[in-house]
């Protein structure tokens, strides 16, 4: 298996086999096993964790739906800014995936403090087996002051950090270019930032095999 991920893969060769790794990786079985709303209801740190996280709606319960290949896995819903907990889903004992609440729904920039002032920011910061975190963007909408908030949260709490672009089949092409090309900019203003930015929509598919390379890649 190639050590690093999709950006590291030497030749076509290396990345077939790495996107055949992901594909193996997500047949297994995936199960929600947790939720935690406080600190000290976190599960065991054991084996590699990726946290998912981005505004409410962005397309987060889909995008872990999608991954798993499991419609009813994550709750998908209409009505954002619900549930202010973190979701623990175990992929066959290889990896835990993490489902964190959405962040500034309909409240600016500072309510990604409110919202994650506390239980976030301590998980983040002191989670031993936390390897990355995929921060969703809508491909529809810009960047957001509270995305720029929780990406300075993020460094400050010295996570790794990748950003997922998502319902890439929501827009145009010429949209999606422009989108891509801003979201690049941002990953180069920001050193800590993933150089890889990954373009999926959970309707058609597209990207998936990408991101479940990249998350095998971290399980080793
Ligand atoms: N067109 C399109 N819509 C999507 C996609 N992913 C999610 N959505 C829609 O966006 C809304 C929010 O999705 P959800 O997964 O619940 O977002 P979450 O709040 O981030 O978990 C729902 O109406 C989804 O059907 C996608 O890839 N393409
Ligand atoms: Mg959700």
């Amino acid at each position: 298996m190639t050590a690093g991920g999709l950006l590291e893969a030497r030749d076509e060769a290396a990345r077939a086999a790495l996107i055949e790794s992901g594909r193996l990786l997500f047949a297994r079985p995936c199960r929600f096993f947790h939720a935690a709303q406080r600190l000290d209801q976190l599960p065991a740190p054991e084996g590699v964790e990726v946290a998912f996280c981005g505004r409410s709606n962005v397309g987060k319960s889909s995008l872990l739906n999608a991954l798993a290949g499991q419609k009813g896995l994550a709750r998908v819903s209409s009505t954002p800014g619900r549930t202010q907990q973190l979701n623990f889903f175990d992929l066959d004992g290889a990896l835990t995936l993490v489902d964190m609440p959405g962040y500034g729904y309909a409240r600016a920039a500072k309510s990604v403090k409110e919202d994650w002032q506390g239980l976030m920011f301590d998980y983040l910061r002191g989670r031993p087996n936390l390897r990355r975190v995929m921060l969703l963007m809508d491909s529809r909408v810009e960047t957001k002051p509270a995305d720029l908030a929780a990406l300075d949260l993020l460094g400050r709490a010295a996570v790794a950090t990748q950003i997922v672009l998502t319902k890439a089949d929501s827009v145009k092409p010429s949209a999606l270019a422009a989108r891509f090309a801003g979201v690049r900019a941002l990953v180069t203003a920001r050193a800590a930032l993933h150089p890889l930015v990954l373009v999926t929509s959970a309707e058609t598919g597209q990207g998936i095999p990408e991101l479940r390379a990249e998350l095998a890649a971290l399980a080793g």
